[in-house]
């Protein structure tokens, strides 16, 4: 199937040419999961990529929790990241101004350099998503940013009204390519796609196939009732690299997700 069919008005309404790359590769992939690369060395992140990439749509890294990096051993995991056909991703969470934003995207990890997406709150203003798409121009290369509209985690103080101000800002903003939306209350998520329309896309932490909630605060919901709620990419972090058998879960995950997909077309 072709992506403007399976995607629909998220596809034509889309200016990006990032969000496109994405949506393409979910289509060939038949996946919507983006892997949180949570694991603490190289070794055990190069394992990971090689067990699941096939099933992947995207790679979301933290660069600063590997114990043993090096811009050498990055580099090769990056390498392995495009060789797989994936976006990557950087969970950063900029939030201070615009111009420090810029210079944390150069630094020890030269963010800028190897990301196509970070990530960032709002709660500094506007400026934040200025300095980072500024970071990236510095050495000549393109990315996106995703908004965090809503959290995951319980307890967390992005409100419902905050949430309104950061899609009324994102939405119109060429350099924010989406939002991070709660994938663990599906009602919650509807409300965000009913405010962001299908411009931008949203993607959602908090999934897992297993019942419950995880450690320390962390809620989860269902892969396929966050995509039917509007869901475009499934972040899944512990589900596949704590499983036994990463490949296994992680195309359970790509399963699920492209299920529900095309079930919300129907
Ligand atoms: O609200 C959020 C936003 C993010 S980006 N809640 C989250 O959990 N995340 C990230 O998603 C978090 O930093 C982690 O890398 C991943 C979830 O991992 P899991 O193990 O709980 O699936």
């Amino acid at each position: 199937m072709q992506a403007n069919e399976v995607w629909g008005r998220r596809w034509s309404e889309n200016a990006l040419s990032m969000a496109r790359t994405y949506m393409e590769v979910a289509c060939k992939k038949q996946s919507l999961v983006c892997l949180a690369a949570d694991r603490s060395t190289m070794a055990e992140l190069n394992q990971l990529i090689d067990e699941v990439g096939p099933f992947l749509a995207a790679l979301k890294t933290h660069v600063d929790l590997v114990d043993d990096w090096t811009p050498e051993a990055w580099s090769t995991f990056c390498s392995k990241a495009s060789a797989a056909d994936l976006l990557i991703f950087e969970d950063r969470k900029f939030a201070d101004i615009g111009g420090i934003s810029r210079k944390q995207m150069s630094g020890v990890y030269g963010i800028r350099s190897w990301a196509d997406l970070v990530t960032a709150h709002l709660i500094s203003g506007p400026d934040v998503v200025d300095g980072l798409q500024a970071g990236w121009s510095d050495v000549g290369r393109q990315g996106g940013v995703l908004l965090l509209a809503q959290m995951s985690s319980r307890g967390n103080l992005l409100d419902p009204g905050y949430t309104a101000k950061v899609v009324a800002l994102g939405k119109t903003h060429s350099g924010v390519f989406g939002f991070i939306g709660n994938g663990s209350r599906p009602d919650e998520l509807e409300l965000l796609r009913q405010a962001v329309g299908d411009g931008k896309l949203i993607w959602t932490p908090g999934v897992n196939l297993a019942v419950g909630d995880g450690d320390m605060g962390q809620r989860y919901g269902n892969p396929r009732e966050a995509v039917l709620a509007g869901s475009d990419c499934i972040i899944v972090g512990s589900g596949i690299h704590k499983a036994a058998n990463p490949a296994q879960q992680a195309k359970a995950y790509a399963e699920a997700s492209w299920n529900a997909l095309v079930e919300r077309n129907e």
